[in-house]
């Protein structure tokens, strides 16, 4: 119905009332308990925004697009509700379409909402403001893209949106709204009849009975078994099911980055400190949403040692068995019901994992964690990794409750190995991809979302990706504390050109401090040397609540290329000097 033909009806029927694109929009997502818009503002969306902020929905606004898309797709990791991310046409759309792609590579659910440009200018390629084909670029990035043209249909397109999100293995999903739409107005009461509250967003996928005994007769037949726990069986929030299942079998668990703290990583089984040895050792390996991509090797080669190896994998998506290696018994379904069902399977006399080898993992991973200890507790200046590393360690140990964001190279690389978590979806990083950017994003969506504390541990490098939105921290008051580690550059602050006056490429400004970064937005900015000043500081933030800025220099040679994953960089034999 056109803008015209609504107002002659109102004319004619003055009682009547109506309802526009704008407001079914937002009764749409207030309707779906989506209460929370990550954004950047411009045409056509900023009435939208605040149209939705009077409405009552929390609306964050962002620095840049990246930033909010990154926010939008850690708050559907957290909450298991897709995060939304809100932006103008053309380039905010690209800017968000990263974070997009990076969330349905990471099977988290966020929906990307852009307004566009008129369909038929876009068609017609005749130079619309900001004008680009958004949908047929959103389609290969994403798990379903939607375009709404009526607005009598924006309730079932919400609807299919939040459907394809969060249902089945989660992912990003891209809502196209045409400037056009927002204005068109239909009579309110067919309005509210058009919405959709969508009932049973995710169904449970319960396993056949046939693939759960075939499980469970390969797990009884193993002798070195070992549980990989992933992202996906932290997202599932089946979180008693979990333990209860690892603590029945016995068996040895090994946490990927973002599953640490689904059991404590100080839990008597946990293998993380082990890693290299039950990878290698283990006869039968159970995958619990976890995917046997580069992360693990692809589940072969030499990292998983030389004796032959049984797969279990419980996931969602079926397509996702056989991908790399043989699964000799897939579970497929969610993992609240999947671990449900194997738990009621294992009876009452189920038999704990062979104890040689359980008391070998423990063995190998005291004698790791005896190794370490000592080079955690220097308080070396400028720091090295592990003295800066140690204070952050503890501090989460007497802050469990804190979430940790962690990027950078070196940066991730230990932290990830060295600080240990102790609570589900506490640690949030750079994910599949290894992407730099997710900091302030998911730094911001992390205490919005759950109201708690964060800490970021944040490479020097990683930071520059997101740093503007410190500005953000600070206007939104959240307590965030960003630890940079400062070594001057990317890997290491080492490096020169041998040839030119020009840096090296991978070097910054020696003696950068980002801590005024801070300072500039009315937060808290501190410059640390030490270990001893970095914990101060970092107690400090916490206590208060401020946002704060901690600049910790760390030595520029300490670091290594590409932290722990080197390996993966090509190499040249023509190699110029
Ligand atoms: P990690 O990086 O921690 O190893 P991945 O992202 O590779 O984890 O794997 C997560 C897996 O979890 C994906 O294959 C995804 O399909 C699966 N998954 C996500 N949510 C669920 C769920 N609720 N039930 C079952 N599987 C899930
Ligand atoms: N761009 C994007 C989007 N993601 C990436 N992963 C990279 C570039 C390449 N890259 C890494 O893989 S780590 C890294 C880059 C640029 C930064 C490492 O430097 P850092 O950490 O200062 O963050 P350390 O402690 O100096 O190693
Ligand atoms: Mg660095």
């Amino acid at each position: 119905m056109s803008v015209t033909a609504a107002k002659s009806i109102d004319t004619n029927q003055a009682e009547r009332e109506l309802t526009d694109g704008f407001n079914l929009m937002i009764d749409a997502l207030k309707l779906n308990g989506l209460t929370t818009i990550y954004g950047v503002p411009g045409i056509p969306i900023t009435d939208f925004g605040r149209m939705a902020q009077a409405a009552g929905i929390r609306v964050i606004s962002f620095r840049h697009e990246q930033n909010a898309g990154n926010a939008a797709s850690i708050a559907g990791y957290l909450t298991k509700k897709p995060g939304v991310c809100l932006t103008v046409s053309a380039p905010g759309f690209l800017n968000g379409l990263t974070a997009l792609a990076h969330a349905t590579t990471n099977c988290f659910p966020m929906i990307l909402i852009s307004g566009s440009s008129e369909r038929e200018i876009v068609d017609l390629q005749q130079g619309d403001y900001e004008e680009m084909d958004q949908l047929a670029i959103a389609k290969p990035l994403c798990k379903a893209a939607f375009r709404v043209l009526h607005a009598q249909d924006i309730g079932i397109g919400l609807a299919r949106a939040i459907r394809a999100a969060v249902s089945g293995r989660p992912g990003g999903v891209y809502l196209d709204l045409p400037a056009k739409l927002f204005g068109q107005v239909m009579d309110a009461e067919a309005g509210q009849k058009s919405l959709v509250k969508v009932i049973d967003a995710a169904p449970a996928q319960i396993p056949a009975p046939s693939a759960v005994k075939r499980a469970l007769d390969v797990l009884k037949g193993a002798k070195r078994p070992l549980i990989i726990l992933g992202k996906g069986a932290a997202y599932a929030q089946a979180d008693d099911e979990i333990k209860s299942f690892v603590e029945k079998s016995g068996i040895p668990f090994l946490p990927m980055s973002m599953a640490k703290g689904l059991l404590p990583d100080t839990h008597p089984q946990c293998a993380g400190a082990a890693r290299s040895t039950v990878l290698k050792d283990a006869d039968v390996v159970m995958l619990i949403g976890a995917r046997l991509n580069w992360l693990l090797s692809h589940g072969k080669g030499k990292s998983w040692g030389e004796a032959p190896k049984k797969f279990i994998q419980i996931d969602i998506e079926p397509k996702e068995m056989d991908s790399n290696v043989e699964i000799v018994a897939p579970v497929v379904g969610d993992i609240g019901s999947c671990v449900s069902a194997l738990l009621e399977g294992m009876g009452a006399n189920w038999a704990a994992a062979p104890s040689d080898w359980t008391g070998a993992v423990t063995k190998k991973r005291e004698e790791n964690v005896a190794k370490m200890a000592p080079r955690l507790m220097n308080n070396n200046s400028p720091m090295d990794y592990h003295g800066a590393l140690g204070v952050l360690r503890t501090i989460i140990k007497e802050r469990p409750d804190a979430i940790l964001v962690n990027e950078g190279a070196n940066t991730l690389d230990l932290a990830r190995g060295v600080i240990d978590m102790y609570q589900p979806r506490k640690r949030i990083d750079v994910g599949t991809w290894g992407v730099m950017g997710i900091g302030m994003g998911y730094c911001i969506a992390a205490a919005i979302e759950t109201g708690k504390p964060v800490l970021a541990v944040e490479g020097d490098s990683a930071f520059g990706f997101s740093g503007m939105e410190v500005e953000t921290i600070c206007r939104y008051n959240l307590p965030v504390c960003i630890v940079i580690f400062n070594n001057d550059g990317i890997y290491r602050g080492t490096d020169v050109n041998s040839v030119g006056s020009d840096p090296a490429p991978t070097v910054f400004v020696k003696g950068s401090r980002y801590d005024k970064m801070m300072e500039a937005f009315g937060g808290v900015g501190v410059h640390a040397t030490s270990p001893d000043e970095l914990k101060r500081a970092v107690n400090a933030a916490m206590d208060s609540g401020k946002p704060t800025l901690i600049n910790a220099v760390i030595d520029p040679a300490a670091g290594s290329e590409s932290g722990r994953i080197g390996n993966l960089n090509p190499q040249s034999v023509l190699k110029k000097k």
